[in-house]
């Protein structure tokens, strides 16, 4: 197998290469094509990327050339890169198009070209926007509501369409709420656990009752693993982790993890348009054979103690970072001036 990975110096995109350097040895040749945005870090895969069936291309997944350099004999293509902070895709940034839906189309038309055994399409399961009670299966109907997931569910049908239309083999995955080692600061957790290690301040959204159901990125990097395998062309399918959970419970576990004070909660104005509750039905996947194991709050803990040992990777980003600390101060300046110990007015629900 030669893997093309694209994002593959991020979050998610570095854990699951790690993942299948590992499981599948000598039998991998990874190509990661990756921008190096602001969330990407190459640290990310410093214990990897000198073996020698690692490569490493610097990218743009809309530059077309770019990505027929990289798909060259390949056999199968998994493309995590995206444009992925909601809160930046309400602030109207225009590259959320640009690679969440171009990018998408750039791929697969080259995958169309050259044929692929695989090109496995990482969607989410914000596609399917809020639900009240019950859980999403593949089959409800997609209804997104920000721009993130927007263009995240127009890359994803897409590539369907790509199976639709020309029978490119295409899988799409829907994951929930992923957290773990490498996640930049911007998302909760990583968000809360640096913050509270430094006494700072925990500003949750609105009441702090919005819930998501929590992934330990290892799960989902294994998840994807087995599904290079076992996945059916034109199929979608959901990968839970089976734990849902409050902001505010998050939250608290959190601090307790750290031995902080939850005075150190600062309840802010609410995201505009936030999903109240997403909720997956992975029944589909583990009847495929696979099912994720890690137990919350044991992967937390593994979470705190990798962002506690490694104040190398996130201090420079938080304390350092001029882009970084600008973007603090938009998304949080004026809302931490106005916060209050009580729980504000949640976004109304349209
Ligand atoms: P991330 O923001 O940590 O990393 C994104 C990576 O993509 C970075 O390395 C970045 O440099 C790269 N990238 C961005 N634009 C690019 C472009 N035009 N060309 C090439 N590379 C580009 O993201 P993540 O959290 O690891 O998410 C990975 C994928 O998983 C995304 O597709 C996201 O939508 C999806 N997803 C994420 C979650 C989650 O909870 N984080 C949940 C479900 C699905
Ligand atoms: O400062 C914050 N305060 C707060 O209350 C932040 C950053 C978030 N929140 C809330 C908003 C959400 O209800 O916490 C919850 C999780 O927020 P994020 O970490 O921003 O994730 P979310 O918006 O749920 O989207 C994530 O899951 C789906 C990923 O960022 C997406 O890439 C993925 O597709």
């Amino acid at each position: 197998m030669k893997l093309l990975v694209t994002g593959g110096s991020g979050f998610i995109g570095s854990n699951f290469i790690r993942q299948i350097l590992e499981s599948r040895g000598d039998g991998v040749r990874v190509v990661n094509l990756d921008k190096l945005t602001y969330a990407a870090n190459p640290a990310n895969l410093a214990d990897v990327d000198q073996r020698p069936n690692y490569q490493f291309i610097h990218g743009d997944i809309t530059d077309p050339e770019a990505v027929r350099t990289a798909m060259e004999g390949c056999t199968d293509v998994v493309n995590f890169a995206a444009e992925t902070h909601v809160d930046r895709s309400l602030l109207g940034d225009a590259s959320f198009i640009e690679t969440d839906v171009r990018g998408v189309f750039v791929l697969l038309e080259e995958a169309r070209k050259r044929g692929v055994r695989r090109f496995i399409q990482i969607s989410t399961d914000e596609v399917y926007g809020t639900i009240a009670e019950g859980s999403f299966t593949e089959e409800s109907p997609l209804n997104p509501r920000n721009p993130y997931s927007a263009s995240k569910a127009g890359g994803d049908r897409l590539a369907y369409s790509y199976w639709a239309s020309y029978g490119v083999p295409v899988v799409i995955t829907r994951a929930s709420n992923n957290y773990g080692p490498y996640q930049y600061p911007e998302k909760l957790i990583p968000l809360f656990v640096t913050n509270a290690i430094d006494d700072q301040p925990l500003p949750l959204y609105g009441d702090g009752r919005n819930v998501r159901d929590w992934l330990y990125v290892r799960d989902h990097a294994a998840a994807i693993d087995f599904l290079l395998d076992a996945g059916e062309p034109g199929e979608v399918y959901n990968i839970a982790g089976g734990n849902e959970a409050e902001n505010i419970e998050i939250t608290r576990q959190v601090l307790r993890e750290l031995k902080k004070p939850e005075s150190l909660i600062r309840f802010v104005n609410d995201r505009p348009g936030h999903d109240r509750r997403y909720s997956l039905d992975a029944s589909k996947l583990a009847r495929l054979g696979f099912a994720s194991r890690t137990a919350f709050q044991s992967g937390l803990s593994e979470t705190v103690a990798w962002y506690r040992n490694r104040e190398d990777w996130w201090r420079p980003v938080k304390e350092k970072d001029a882009a970084y600390r600008e973007y603090y101060r938009t998304q949080y300046g004026d809302r931490l001036a106005t916060s209050s110990a009580t729980a504000k007015e949640p976004a109304g629900r349209r």
